[in-house]
């Protein structure tokens, strides 16, 4: 049974792998090369196919700016099924983008640093690995610097998103109040992923104005940083992302810790790390919650919502033991009843959640894959063990889906999945989950 499974989940990615050396998420939906799919991608593929891990790492990698940025999409080709593609995003518009790709001008979780030190750990050939490691590793060293250098303007460890596609988590509930300081203008676009997913598990119309409209600010400044960080009218410090970036910065440090040498950059990274770790945990906490939340840095407020990614800390060792306690406590009161599977992606017990769309509380395996080892961290096995059993449960019968109904019973005449099929990164962390 277990084999059979992994053997389908190769065979997704397998299919989803393409000529440039890249993997799409999901075909017809998502076309070019994301930044953090790719590095579950590699996860997953360091199982079987070491070659392809290592070049899904180098085409991210390739598409690096010179001011040290890796863009969110890559687009590796012309396809035009995909809204808003290259010639919306238009990163030529940045005096340092890349000559060779095409890409967006935002970002998204800096996941590539702790994905490097999963491919060691990985690895049957440590010495390749390493040597594949020292190749590359200043590259995600220069994107870390790019971050404490432009995302920072408060000089706090804390890095800010300027747009919800940074952060991911793309229709979370946590931007809705945002979304009401803002009035952008009705676009005239033609969406593309309604066309291949029911419109009921997608962003509506609206939602894309809004999300248009950041990027229009943006690039009327040709993607200035600091233009950015003075008028975009979102601008978030987000857990997860920050939190990807703390574990990130971890991972660099024992990576060049093991190749030797390096000391300047050792010494920034543990910087990096006293003051990130210190601020997130005095910033993002929230008592009468008992959870990480997002702070809104362009009103000034935090954002008082519980979703997946405030128990994200977990993987990163942010929290203290006792705090950590905390979190699994929150996470099993309000996400954890028995007719429910772990882990929603936002609190199932507030009035935006919505079990079917997309962010707004579907199951996703990346934040489970996260969670599971997060949690582990802490010594929580049982609820480790519980979130990789629904995690496979899930797929097993529903299907390598995008995202799934975190409700037992849907009351549905038959379950499945929802938003893409044969979707990258659920292959790839099953992959990983089964092989642990
Ligand atoms: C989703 O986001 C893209 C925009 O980046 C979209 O909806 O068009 C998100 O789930 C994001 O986290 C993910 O990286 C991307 C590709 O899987 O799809």
């Amino acid at each position: 049974m277990k084999e059979n499974l992994i053997n389908s989940a190769i065979d997704v990615l397998d299919a989803n792998f393409q000529k440039g050396g890249f993997t799409i998420p999901s075909e017809g939906l998502y076309p070019f090369q994301w930044k953090w799919d790719s590095g579950f991608i590699a996860i997953g593929l360091s199982h079987y196919n070491i070659e392809k891990a290592k070049a899904e790492i180098k085409t991210l990698l390739d598409a690096q700016w010179e001011n040290g940025f890796i863009p969110h999409i890559v687009f590796h080709n012309e396809n035009k099924s995909y809204f808003p593609g290259a010639d919306f995003h238009r990163s030529e518009l940045h005096p340092l983008s890349s000559k060779k790709f095409k890409s967006t001008g935002m970002t998204q979780p800096p996941v590539t640093g702790f994905v490097l030190q999963e491919m060691y750990r990985i690895a049957e050939d440590k010495e390749d690995m390493l040597n594949f490691i020292k190749d590359n590793i200043d590259k995600v060293y220069q994107n870390h610097g790019y971050f404490y250098k432009h995302r920072d303007p408060q000089d706090e460890g804390l890095m800010y998103i300027y747009h919800n596609w940074e952060s991911g988590t793309d229709n979370s509930p946590v931007w809705d109040d945002i979304w009401d300081t803002m009035n952008p203008p009705e676009y005239n676009f033609e969406r593309k992923d309604t066309t291949h997913v029911d419109a009921s598990q997608r962003p509506s119309n609206r939602e894309y104005d809004h999300y248009l409209h950041i990027i229009e600010i943006a690039k009327e400044h040709n993607y200035d940083d600091a233009k950015i960080a003075e008028l975009s009218p979102f601008l978030v410090q987000d857990p997860l992302f920050n939190a990807m970036l703390i574990k990130s910065n971890q991972a660099l440090l024992e990576l060049y810790e093991l190749i030797g040498g390096k000391e300047a950059e050792k010494l920034n990274l543990r910087q990096w790390q006293k003051k990130s770790i210190s601020r997130f945990n005095q910033k993002l906490f929230n008592k009468e919650l008992g959870a990480y939340v997002h702070y809104d840095l362009r009103n000034e407020k935090a954002i008082p919502l519980v979703s997946s990614s405030s128990f994200s800390p977990l993987f990163a060792g942010i929290p203290d033991q006792e705090r950590a306690e905390i979190l699994l406590k929150t996470m099993l009161d309000k996400f954890g009843g028995d007719d429910k599977y772990l882990c929603a992606s936002f609190d199932p017990t507030d009035e935006r959640f919505d079990p079917k769309k997309y962010w707004r509380g579907p199951v996703w395996i990346n934040m489970n894959w996260l969670l599971y080892y997060g949690l582990k961290n802490y010594g929580f096995a049982k609820a480790a063990e519980r979130i990789k059993a629904d995690s496979v449960e899930l797929i097993e019968r529903d299907g390598f889906f995008e995202y799934f109904d975190c409700r037992k019973e849907t009351g549905e005449s038959k379950r499945t999945g929802y938003g893409g099929n044969n979707f990258s990164w659920s292959a790839a962390l099953l992959i990983d989950l089964l092989k642990n």
